[in-house]
């Protein structure tokens, strides 16, 4: 049977052509700074954002790891919206490895008010860690792929001026944003002392995340990679794998979210779902299950007929879209969601 995966963008796999630009990259040990694909693609990225250097790592997860290290020093305390990825799916890194006390705040679908930021700051007090971090994530992944408003971050950038915070951006899907605004990567960077974003998801390669900030923090977070494992050796066949997605597959992204319309839309009129497709912005579909349904059960019925969702919470599904999903393939999917419900 053929299946529909839309589990997640990071399902993806690399496309004949990608496969090609691969298996002829130039290579040479990263370790020693040697491959001039991963050096290109670095030079590249940190023009994008108009930082001053990026690192290429092996995941999302890696890349907000070392920037959270290199913005912090054990006993520090650092901000997060409660539904971010970097609070419930990064295995408690900052807190196991950076010795970091995490202090999460309630957002909506993800998105924080500055006023919550700055009344978040701990005086300076004998008693009281000493906050020194800001991450926020755009677009946001539990928030349903919610794009996080520019001016929320230009206001936050000026309380953390004011406190001396470092900003750091989960950009996992920083693309999304993008084409979905027509904000530019550099216009969201600005505000920020590091930004990080993956190639695995929406853009289509099989491996690979980066973070771009100041020369000095790109010092600090290349030790801190080195220190996780993740010093890789001749990865230009992953670089290129990247630099391909960049050139290829940014544009296309404004199709996933139309096909998100089509799905959220279809999803909307079955009677023991509920789901308000104006909020889905991007490429993320988050539907509640009422009734008798369980979350499991819809999942299961949906497998049956080659439709592949997750659970997200115990009343919630995440259907995402991409660039292996076809119009058709969604509207099957749609389809056979109103049939079975
Ligand atoms: N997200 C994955 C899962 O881990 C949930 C997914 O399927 O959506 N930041 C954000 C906003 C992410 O969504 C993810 C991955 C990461 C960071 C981590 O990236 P990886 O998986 O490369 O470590």
């Amino acid at each position: 049977m053929k299946y529909i995966d839309l589990r997640s963008d990071t399902v993806t796999r690399p496309s004949p052509e990608m496969r090609k630009v691969m298996s002829e990259a130039e290579v040479g040990d990263d370790v020693w700074g040697d491959d001039p694909t991963v050096n290109r693609l670095q030079e590249r990225v940190a023009g994008m954002l108009g930082m001053e250097a990026a690192l290429f790592v092996p995941s999302g997860s890696m890349a907000n790891s070392v920037s959270i290290l290199a913005h912090t020093s054990r006993g520090d305390e650092v901000l997060m919206e409660k539904e971010s990825h970097t609070f419930n799916y990064e295995v408690a890194a900052p807190a196991v490895i950076g010795g970091l006390q995490v202090h999460p705040l309630i957002g909506k679908s993800g998105v924080l008010e500055p006023e919550q930021i700055e009344s978040a700051i701990r005086p300076m007090d004998v008693h009281n860690p000493s906050t020194k971090l800001v991450v926020l994530e755009n677009t946001h992944n539990r928030g349903g792929g919610k794009i996080y408003p520019l001016d929320k971050f230009a206001a936050i950038r000026e309380i953390a001026n004011k406190h001396n915070l470092a900003m750091h951006l989960d950009g996992a899907r920083i693309f999304n944003a993008c084409v979905a605004t027509g904000i530019s990567p550099k216009e969201y960077a600005r505000h920020f002392d590091s930004l990080m974003f993956c190639f695995s998801k929406g853009l289509g390669a099989p491996v690979g995340s980066i973070v771009a900030g100041s020369k000095e923090f790109i010092e600090k977070a290349h030790r801190y990679r080195k220190m996780l494992g993740g010093g890789m050796r001749q990865i230009g066949i992953l670089a290129a794998a990247a630099d391909y997605a960049l050139d290829h597959n940014v544009e296309r992204l404004q199709e996933d979210h139309e096909h998100a319309q089509i799905l959220a839309n279809a999803l909307a009129s079955v009677k023991d779902f509920s789901i308000d497709p104006s909020a889905v912005e991007t490429n993320i579909i988050i539907f509640e299950v009422n009734g008798s349904l369980s979350v499991q059960d819809v999942i299961d019925r949906l497998a049956e007929k080659g439709v592949l969702m997750i659970p997200f919470g115990s009343k919630y599904v995440r259907a995402v879209t991409h660039l292996d999903v076809s119009r058709e393939d969604v509207e099957f999917a749609a389809k056979v969601a109103q049939e079975i419900f």
